[in-house]
């Protein structure tokens, strides 16, 4: 304690029973640890072109890549969403919350389209935002599934006393390719990770298992990383050279079992009232690899199409 009595540290209060003493550690910047592009304004337009012109491979037949964003209470889901509208937008916009009580909770199933710059037409890709993982609550595994096999219809409001099932309206019974989701993003609160608790973790494991049992592709979104590292709140740019958020990457790689380039350090728009650059180039190098790991998804899609149509060709 540093020399520092126990009366001295509790002002001789007596009725504390329990104390916990936290060391808060500097955070160092080392030499880039992740290769990016660059942080200039080139790099953004770049990315920004990039995601604008995007589509899923022509072959596989689907319009529209569906990815589904997954994690806790206030991780930041709907936060992220907004934060790519903004970036398409060039200013700071915010989803009206409908759908969401008065504390801010989603509460319901919305498969948000992205406008391109040109705000003539949606991005060939949707965001879908969920009601949140809780301890004890919130979604689970069966409204996952369905979820994920494009059984819930948009719009629809989960309803806590009632789960979800074949009985509730709008419930798509014989859903399409187009219906489905093709990507996972776990969705976390980097500054909170490292105390999760281990009903919230086992919750998680188990959402991952029904993802892995459908072939589908995994990533972790880890936000709020401005409250994880001084540096980086300073400067977002500074992200892939601090210790602090490296560490927190190989943390959170180890807890989802997933490789590193899977785990996306991210910042949202949250307080700010202009866009930067900084935190616009971090959020589009994730959706980047996102869209990546929905491309190769679909690619091996397409190679099992293929197989299926060789093998009955050989049955004829
Ligand atoms: N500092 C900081 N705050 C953030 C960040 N992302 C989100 N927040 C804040 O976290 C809170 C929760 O964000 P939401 O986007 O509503 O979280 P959610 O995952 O949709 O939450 P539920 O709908 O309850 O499941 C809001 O107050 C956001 O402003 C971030 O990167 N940094
Ligand atoms: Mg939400």
């Amino acid at each position: 304690m540093g020399g520092v009595s126990t009366e001295e540290l509790t002002n001789n209060i007596k009725t504390i029973t329990e104390l916990e003493v936290y060391r808060v550690k500097d955070s160092v910047l080392v030499p880039t640890w992740r290769e990016i592009g660059g942080w200039e304004q080139q790099d953004l337009e770049d990315l920004i072109n990039e995601m604008d012109t995007w589509s899923p491979p022509h072959d596989v037949g689907i319009k529209s890549a569906n990815i589904l964003l997954l994690g806790p209470q206030g991780a930041g889901k709907l936060s992220f969403f907004n934060t790519i509208t903004s970036v398409f937008r060039g200013r700071i916009t915010r989803q009206a919350v409908c759908g969401s009580s008065e504390q801010g909770l989603t509460l319901k199933y919305r498969m948000h389209s992205v406008q391109g710059t040109a705000l003539t037409k949606p991005m060939k890709f949707k965001l879908c935002d969920t009601r949140g993982i809780e301890q004890n609550q919130g979604i689970d595994g069966t409204e996952v599934n369905y979820i994920l096999e494009g059984n819930i219809p948009n719009g629809y409001q989960f309803n806590p006393s009632k789960p979800i099932s074949p009985d509730v309206s709008g419930f798509v019974s014989t859903p399409t390719m187009d219906d489905k989701i093709h990507c996972v993003c776990f969705v976390i609160d980097g500054s909170t990770v490292t105390v999760m608790s281990e009903k919230m973790l086992e919750k998680i494991k188990s959402l991952q298992t029904k993802v892995c049992q459908k072939d589908l592709p995994q990533l972790v979104l880890v936000t709020k990383i401005d409250k994880v590292c001084a540096h980086v709140e300073e400067d977002i740019s500074t992200v892939f050279q601090s210790v602090a958020i490296q560490e927190l990457v190989d943390k959170v790689s180890d807890m989802f079992g997933l490789p590193r380039n899977h785990v996306l350090p991210v910042k949202n728009y949250e307080k700010e009232l202009t866009i930067r650059n900084d935190v616009s180039i971090l959020a589009l190098l994730s959706l980047r690899q996102i869209l990546h790991a929905t491309e190769d998804f679909m690619f091996n899609l397409l190679d099992l199409m293929d197989k299926d149509r060789k093998d009955t060709e050989s049955w004829k």
